[in-house]
């Protein structure tokens, strides 16, 4: 636990010091300055970084200069990518975001305040005020994601499939998790089906900068096949 400059903080409150924000990186030049300069904006330059990177365009280069941690690694999928750079840093917190542009930072203070009011995993959920700027697909497909997770596993979840989120890193480090591009809904997942204080809070969605790396329809079975997968390895466990 940190202590901010003249403020001991109280010993179960986590500050910017124990969080770190983290990301897969792919050819995102055109997004990646804007969402580093607002991490570092809105956290004072106190979150850890780091950046899983398969990029052949600028996209490290940027992120070394806004002084994040890049780990180099051949493009495998958003999964292979996330899990690496969740677990690199030696932080307490750990918030998942994109680096396209689209989520949030400035959100990040509201979701430290979750975790220190308890939660274990806090999960932006786009959906609830429209996600106007989503391609449309997307937007259907996240809805039918959010209700096949809600039916199996017999409780509602509205985003199932969001980049944006923070975890306790003694969650990530108990929970065995082993889906790509599914890892976002595993990750909500397998922690509610355990128990844990999972809280889905609403979140504002932009339009994203740069080309998606997604294909909806292959991705789109991937991450359904992981919601099924998930649900019945969680029950019969
Ligand atoms: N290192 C690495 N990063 C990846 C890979 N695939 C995706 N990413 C990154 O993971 C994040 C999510 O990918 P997106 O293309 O935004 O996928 P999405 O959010 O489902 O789709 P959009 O609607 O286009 O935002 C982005 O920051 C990508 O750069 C990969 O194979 N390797
Ligand atoms: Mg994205």
């Amino acid at each position: 636990m940190s202590t901010q400059q003249g403020v001991t903080a109280s010993a179960s409150e986590y500050t910017f010091d124990d969080l770190a924000v983290v990301m897969g990186t792919y050819n995102e030049a055109e997004a990646i300055g804007a969402v580093l300069s607002d991490i570092d904006d809105v956290t004072d330059g106190r979150a850890e970084v780091v950046c899983v990177d398969g990029s052949s365009d600028r996209t490290p280069e940027i992120a070394r200069d806004h002084g994040a941690t890049v780990i180099e690694q051949e493009p495998q999928g958003y999964g292979v990518a996330v899990r690496e750079a969740i677990l690199a840093p030696d932080r307490s917190v750990v918030v998942t975001t994109d680096c396209d542009d689209t989520y949030p930072m400035e959100r990040l203070p509201d979701f430290l305040a979750e975790i220190n009011d308890g939660a274990d995993v806090v999960s932006g959920d786009r959906l609830y005020y429209g996600a106007e700027e989503m391609p449309g697909i997307n937007k259907l497909g996240n809805e039918l994601f959010a209700l096949l997770a809600s039916v199996l596993m017999n409780k509602r979840v509205h985003d199932t499939t969001t980049g944006m989120r923070a975890y306790r890193r003694e969650v990530v480090q108990k929970i065995r998790w082993t889906e790509n591009t599914g890892l976002s809904a595993e990750l909500l997942m397998r922690p509610l089906m355990r128990g844990y204080d999972v809280r889905e809070r609403p979140i504002e969605y932009d339009e994203r900068k740069g080309e998606t790396k997604l294909d909806p329809f292959s991705g789109g079975l991937e991450i359904a096949g992981s919601i099924v997968r998930v649900a019945l390895e969680e029950r019969f466990r």
